[in-house]
């Protein structure tokens, strides 16, 4: 039973999209597996997610303390020697989230070497965790939409939201639509991550009076010490330390300083041994804890829930356990399950870890085994950033369309099907059908079958199924989508579209290169709902190609976010957008659906067009395209995408810089 090994191994994991928050963003889960062997054999694993603008850890750091200095300090010991170890690791007084993974690897080798799980070794309390999902930063109508979609899709009721922006209003009126869109039956709590002063939060908290917040959290600095206390004495909820606790002393200062009345406990902070301290100290005082969410992986998850379920004061409340839904990918074999708003402890023994060991080799960061890039972008950008040296007229088929058939998966790979079988039986069967009567009609024979079946798998192979569907057969889903609208008129979404793009207030001027070539237009306007009332805050998230018909991470060459931000608008739904006015557009044609344009004799352009997505609370995203009068191939647009209600007629500037054109988006209240 004595530790004969520590390996600490560094790995990178994209999130499908960057959790915000007001001390940081987090685009990728840049984490540190840790591994105690021991020398009968058994090895026990945890995660170590490093929080640099937290505590000041890095994978870098982590991986270091681990191999070069916690590993040798306590190589030897014994794993049921849990107390020698924890004084050990802490001679060093930093460090929180590299010792707490090394703790929580050696209760999982105690577990597996008892055969008994660590819940039950801990305490036994309960065999699941209510779960609670933390909302990042976005704007109002996309936190209520994750809200809504965790609700409708894993049970959860209960939802942190993060605070601290500035203008604290922002958040207040983020507060104020969760609460309208969910109801008076969910849990809603807010995160301030030190983000407003004592004042800001006592303003901001009683504007949200009314909202029936469960609890905040660390909303100003705990080094605003007065400021904290005079926080607590006219807070009317329980005022909760997080980051500011990373040790038990400092758990003891802020509660009997008067400084704080609620303990978050991060299992990723203060592992397993010293978080049992942390529930023995909170509970002789007769306070609240929750069990917290460190961005957590589904590994550190698994660890979060096994600890909180061990418990009755840990497990009263729900815990932050789903955020690893976000992640593209993780080191699991078994995938964790959220189900009716909980998620069950794994019944062990030890953690009931098993890691996919194709994954790790896949997505570890040390020596020879880096395959995945270390940075805090999308895997979507892997083409240029790989290739910075190539421009975007060096763009092909295979590499956008590898793009867009991976935003396309990332974006739906959670997503479950409600789609019967009788519903699958009656299309499939009609679209096989349909295919039949052409075969008859055109008499095809054998040889331009074969030409199809080859053709059909080099589709795959370039990765240009997105394009293909989108070019030739999404307008009429929308078509058919979205019949029954009253409000503006929308159209297809094409592949390019990439969430997340920078927020931007309702007077913005899109990214763009300091040369950027092309004409000046200022694209404004208003949004409103069907029935006259201006949308504030209704959010126009706009993408289009550059000057050469080309868009930002689908070519190479391209800033990242190029041509693409999403607008706020102001309180009137006002927004006013600078841009370029972008080219005509040629589907890409080294690639398959070039080959089948000019078998065809096609021509392979779209007219020069902007796309846009509208949304705003309460209301039915538009998805749009606008186009230009007498635009080069508005009347023969490959996609047929192109409608009469969706041009545009920019006129010159009075001040000679380019033109503008104003154009107004009318939304239909949500579907019930
Ligand atoms: C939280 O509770 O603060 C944000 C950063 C981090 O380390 O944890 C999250 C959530
Ligand atoms: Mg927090």
């Amino acid at each position: 039973m004595k530790i004969s090994r520590v390996e600490a191994i560094p790995y990178a994991i994209p999130y499908r999209k960057p959790l915000r928050f007001a001390s940081g963003e987090v685009a990728t889960a840049e984490h540190v597996l840790v591994r105690v062997h021991t020398d009968d054999g058994i090895v026990g694993t945890a995660d170590a997610p490093p929080r640099p603008f937290t505590y000041g850890e890095t994978q870098t750091s982590v991986r270091s303390i681990v191999a070069d200095s916690f590993g040798p300090a306590i190589v030897g010991t014994s794993i049921l020697d849990r107390e020698v170890v924890l004084a050990r690791l802490n001679r060093t007084v930093g460090n929180p989230v590299a010792k707490a993974a090394v703790d929580m690897a050696i209760w999982d080798a105690i577990g597996q070497t008892l055969g008994t799980s660590v819940t039950e070794l801990l305490g036994g309390w309960t065999d699941r965790m209510r779960v609670s999902h933390m909302v990042g930063f976005a704007p109002a109508a996309e936190m209520v939409a994750e809200a809504e979609r965790m609700r409708d899709e894993y049970g959860v009721t209960t939802f942190k939201v993060k605070v601290g922006r500035r203008p604290y209003r922002l958040d207040v009126d983020a507060c104020r639509a969760l609460r309208e869109a969910l109801g008076p039956d969910v849990e809603l709590y807010v995160d301030g991550n030190r983000g407003w002063t004592a004042s800001e939060s006592a303003r901001a908290l009683g504007e949200m009076a009314d909202l029936g917040l469960t609890f905040a959290e660390e909303l100003c600095p705990a080094d605003d010490v007065l400021g904290r206390r005079w926080l607590v004495q006219q807070a009317t909820i329980p005022m909760f330390a997080d980051e500011s606790v990373a040790r038990p002393g400092e758990v003891t200062r802020e509660l009997l300083s008067g400084a704080a009345t609620g303990i978050s406990i991060k299992t990723s902070r203060t592992g397993f041994t010293t978080s049992q301290r942390l529930v023995g100290l909170c509970e002789g005082l007769g306070v609240e804890v929750v069990i917290g969410n460190q961005i957590d992986s589904q590994l550190g998850s698994l660890c979060a829930a096994a600890f909180g379920a061990a418990y009755p004061l840990t497990a009263r409340r729900a815990a932050e356990l789903s955020n690893f839904l976000d992640m593209t990918d993780d080191l699991l074999a078994e995938p964790l399950v959220i189900e009716d708003g909980e998620l069950r402890v794994r019944q062990g023994p030890g953690l009931g870890i098993e890691i996919d060991e194709h994954k790790l080799a896949h997505y570890r960061q040390d020596g020879d085994h880096q395959t995945t890039r270390s940075t805090e972008r999308s895997t979507t950008m892997t083409q240029q950033l790989d290739h910075p040296e190539l421009a975007e007229q060096d763009a092909t088929a295979a590499a956008s369309g590898a793009n867009a058939t991976a935003v396309f998966r990332s974006k739906t790979a959670n997503a479950g099907s409600t789609i019967s079988k009788e519903r699958v039986d009656e299309v499939a069967t009609a679209a096989i059908r349909a295919l039949h009567e052409v075969i008859r009609e055109k008499q095809v024979t054998y040889e331009e079958y074969d030409h199809l079946k080859s053709w059909l798998i080099q589709v795959g192979m370039d990765g240009e199924w997105p394009l293909f569907l989108d070019v030739w057969l999404e307008h009429v889903v929308e078509e058919v989508a979205n019949s029954d609208r009253q409000g503006s008129k929308g159209t297809i979404e094409g592949p390019y579209y990439v969430p997340s793009s920078p927020e931007l207030p309702s007077v913005a001027t899109l990214p763009m290169r300091d040369d950027e070539p092309g004409t000046d237009l200022v694209f404004q306007g208003q949004v409103t709902s069907v029935d006259g009332t201006a949308l504030g805050g209704a959010v126009v998230d706009i993408w289009h190609a550059d000057d050469y018909g080309y868009y930002s991470q689908f070519a190479p060459g391209l800033p990242e976010w190029l041509f693409r931000g999403r607008v706020v608008t102001d309180a009137e739904g006002r927004f006013a957008i600078s841009t370029k006015q972008p080219a005509p557009y040629q589907i890409p044609t080294d690639g398959s659906c070039g080959r089948l344009i000019d078998a065809a004799g096609w021509h392979a352009w779209r007219p020069a067009h902007i796309h846009l997505k509208v949304s705003a609370a309460g209301h039915e995203t538009v998805t749009s395209q606008l186009y230009f009068e007498g635009g080069e191939y508005v009347e023969t647009d490959i996609a047929d995408a192109v409608k009469p209600e969706l041009m545009l007629a920019p006129t010159p500037r009075a001040d000679g810089q380019g033109n503008e054109v104003t154009y107004d988006f009318v939304l239909d209240p949500q579907r019930a």
